[in-house]
């Protein structure tokens, strides 16, 4: 192996070898370790620590970086407490996450690392994200994730890296290719000669290099971080590599022909490098087992160190699953809402307001989206917004609903708020993964809060058929992390929108597309929000409770004008993650009876679980069985007729008798 050490101090390349060095005798103990039973599994890394090493050491200490499972020398190279590592890595109660989280499954703020989720890809929009964050503070700084050549199958690496070409983001990409992802080799993951070549697809420079190499790595990503910060410009690094053991140290490598093994064995970086320093004179036996001597001595200490037990506190698991707000926001959600003097204006005005002042208070605001910026959105909600905000603060996104997500969560990482325009609630089915994994655990994981929101124009009405109407406000429902916001007033869509914004949680907000044109109301012209998971009485009564939300509200308004001679009790959740459970009690109390009203379809919607709760807390209060009214379980049609049928206002009258007759 050929090291050109340029224009190194002899300090340079004795730091690179102890930064390379020490992650690989880690990884020895924890082999040691793995057989006692004192952890339970382990990814290697043997063999390809000079990627991790290389990277760690050309990187400024506060550029975040996205490691992935093979990236230990990442992890020790920014200083991390062993000890501390080694709790994480036994589910310690001391380790990072509180237990709660896997070896390399966690990141640190005060490390500027944020750990991978098991699903690979989404990694890569995160550091799109952080480099956004670093471009529009204008700081010469980069962000750089990892992806395994495995992983550049996936759809998330796409999305990152036309996002990162298309927005000029200082992001460096790494792809770790060693030869096998899990067991399958890369004949059968790709078929182009060089994965640097798809570089060339996204318009982004990119280079292929021996990642066995600590100089080679360590010099190239020196020279490719000054060029993304002068030109504000992404890189592509392939690293070429091999991974010497099992995918994880109980899958084993037979799979793998032996040569493979002898060829790279040959390569090995730490022996290779260390070699080559004694050539130079930089190192002699002695130094050598002075170094190790000194690291053994800390690993030992590490290990030693106690490991106390878990102990589950249910109480605090839940609460960790949310951001605390801080005091000053509280305090916002709290003030009183006066709308009795305030001008009437449209549902859609209310959102368009509350986005309009919440990017004028928060001036850490960004609003992304297709189409959001000059054309104003699909449904023009943003019109007007580039003018007074500008390019930065209102973001066109190419077509990468997964990526958008993704760097919404990489700009929280760097104190930004975001919101982002899904241009049809339906189209959060491609940024799925993004949402229910990373979005939503990521506190509970390891503290960090991912503060955005996630605008979500749903509902039928308006004949746009199956893939334009969906109510799928439970598929988040039923996903710890999330909140769920669904307003059905002009006051409350603003109220609540800006509520959401000063969430530190990541809130998904829904926005009936029929409500937004259709339905007006007092909407208070001042900064207000309206608290999250607090249920709205619409009018009280005592014959039969509508429990209700979104366009549900208005049904059950319309069937009682219809019916003056009944006493209906509405009640709009506005919230359906938390839900107001001491509103839905009171609803049952009055009257006894209770139809569950929603838009969505019925099978697995939010009737269903609070139709359950009701029967477990308040069964003594029913005088007849909890009634769901909801949409049909099928998917929705195009045609109006059909479409009618379909919607659960189609049998709410009858759902009411049948109840009142009971
Ligand atoms: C989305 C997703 N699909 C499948 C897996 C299971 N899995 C974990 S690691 C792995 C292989 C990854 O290969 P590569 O990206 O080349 O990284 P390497 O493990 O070789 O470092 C697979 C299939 C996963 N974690 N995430």
């Amino acid at each position: 192996m050929f090291f050109d050490r340029k224009d190194y101090s002899d300090q340079i390349l004795l730091d690179l070898y102890r930064t390379l060095l020490f992650p690989r005798m880690i990884e020895e103990k924890m082999l040691v370790l793995l057989r006692q039973g004192r952890i339970s599994k382990w990814f290697s890394g043997i063999g390809q620590e000079a990627i991790s090493a290389g990277v760690v050491s050309a990187l400024a200490p506060e550029e975040w970086i996205m490691p992935l499972h093979r990236n230990l020398g990442v992890f020790t190279g920014r200083g991390m407490p062993l000890q501390k590592l080694f709790l994480q890595w036994q589910g310690s109660a001391e380790g990072f996450s509180l237990g709660r989280e896997r070896s390399f499954h966690f990141g640190s703020r005060d490390y500027h690392v944020c750990g991978m989720i098991s699903h690979l890809g989404p990694q890569l929009a995160l550091a799109d994200g952080a480099a956004l964050a670093y471009k529009l503070r204008k700081e010469q700084k980069l962000a750089l994730a990892f992806t395994g050549e495995g992983g550049t199958s996936e759809g998330d690496f796409h999305e990152a890296l036309n996002l990162a070409a298309v927005w000029d983001l200082p992001v460096i990409f790494i792809i770790e290719n060693n030869g096998y992802g899990l067991s399958t080799p890369i004949a059968e993951q790709f078929r182009c000669k060089r994965l640097a070549d798809k570089g060339i697809g996204y318009g982004m420079e990119s280079v292929q290099i021996d990642g066995n190499n600590i100089l080679d790595v360590y010099d190239t990503i020196k020279g490719v971080r000054e060029f993304c910060i002068r030109e504000q410009k992404p890189y592509l690094i392939e690293c070429m590599t091999f991974r010497m053991r099992g995918h994880e140290e109980a899958s084993g490598t037979k799979y793998i022909p032996s040569e493979l093994f002898e060829l790279w064995g040959k390569k090995d970086p730490v022996v290779c490098y260390e070699n080559w320093l004694k050539e130079e004179g930089l190192l002699d036996e002695g130094r050598v087992n002075d170094i190790r001597g000194k690291f053994r001595t800390v690993i030992e200490n590490a290990i030693a160190v106690p490991q106390h037990p878990v102990l589950a506190d249910t109480k605090k698991e839940t609460e960790d699953m949310y951001a605390k707000a801080p005091e000053h926001i509280e305090q916002v959600y709290t003030a009183a809402v006066d709308t009795e003097a305030a001008p009437v204006k449209r549902y859609i005005d209310g959102i368009r307001d509350g986005l309009w002042q919440a990017m004028e208070e928060n001036g850490n605001l960004i609003l992304m989206g297709q189409d959001i910026a000059e054309y104003g959105g699909a449904f023009k909600i943003t019109e007007g917004f580039l003018d007074k905000f500008g390019h930065d603060r209102v973001r066109n996104t190419p077509l990468c609903e997964s990526a958008i997500v993704g760097a919404a969560l990489g700009l929280a990482l760097k104190g930004f708020k975001s919101v982002m325009e899904m241009q049809f609630a339906d189209f959060a089915a491609v940024g799925f993964n993004q949402i229910v994994n990373n979005l939503a655990k990521i506190h509970y994981r390891w503290g960090q809060p991912a503060d955005l929101v996630i605008r979500m124009p749903t509902g039928a009405g308006v004949g746009a058929g199956p893939f334009h109407s969906q109510s799928n406000e439970a598929w988040f429902t039923h996903v710890p992390g999330l909140k769920v916001v669904y307003p059905s007033t002009p006051a409350d869509a603003k109220g609540l929108l800006i509520a959401a914004i000063l969430d530190p949680n990541p809130v998904l907000f829904f926005e009936h597309k029929v409500l937004y044109r259709s339905i007006s109301g007092p909407l208070p012209e001042h900064y207000y929000s309206i608290e999250i998971g607090k249920a709205n009485l619409v009018s009280e009564g005592t014959d039969v409770s509508i429990i209700t939300y979104g366009a549900g509200v208005h049904w059950a308004l319309s069937l009682a004008a219809e019916k003056p001679e009944i006493s209906f009790h509405i009640l709009d959740l506005r919230t359906l993650l938390p839900l107001d459970y001491d509103a839905i009690r009171e609803a049952v109390a009055k009257t006894g009876k209770v139809i569950l009203l929603h838009e969505d379809t019925l099978t697995g919607g939010i009737g269903g679980e609070i139709s359950a709760w009701i029967g477990e807390h308040c069964f003594e209060l029913l005088d007849a069985p909890v009634m769901r009214c909801a949409s049909l379980d099928t998917a929705i049609p195009f045609n109006i007729d059909l479409e009618k049928n379909f919607l659960a206002n189609s049998r709410l009258a009858g759902t009411l008798e049948k109840l009142l007759a009971y």
